[in-house]
């Protein structure tokens, strides 16, 4: 838990969040901006600013989440494929200083480069 860290608040129940998966070192819920139906953020709980700072045993649970995610939302939004990215660090574009990573559907013809938009 990191102090005045919004990701760290919806981890915490705090403020809500509309989650969409759960495990013990994970959660996802959909982004406040949809950048696309579904557009979905996966973070770790615990707090970890970038990717170079999280351990690697919890990188790759957050891996496995962002799969099962993208998985699952591009089959409840009917995406024909989806970008999954990550700002990591503000000079990328990252806004919110807690690791997450971006599944954003996409739809044949859909005319977005939305991994343009979430890099800032
Ligand atoms: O992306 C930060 C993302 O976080 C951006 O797409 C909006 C989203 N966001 C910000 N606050 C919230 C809350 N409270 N709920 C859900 N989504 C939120 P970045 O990669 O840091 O630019």
């Amino acid at each position: 838990m990191s102090d005045d860290c919004i990701f760290c608040a919806i981890a915490d129940g705090d403020i809500p969040g509309r989650i969409v998966h759960e495990t013990d070192t994970t959660l996802a819920f959909l982004d406040a901006n949809p950048l696309a139906p579904g557009h979905t953020l996966v973070i770790p709980k615990a707090h970890h600013e970038r990717l170079n700072d999280t351990p690697p045993e919890l990188a790759a649970d957050v891996m496995t989440a962002l799969r099962e995610v993208t998985i699952a939302v591009e089959a409840a939004v009917d995406a024909d494929a989806s970008n999954v990215a990550f700002n990591n660090g503000e000079a990328a574009g990252q806004e919110v200083p807690h690791l997450h990573g971006h599944v954003i559907p996409r739809f044949e013809n859909d005319g977005g480069h939305p991994i343009h938009a979430i890099a800032g």
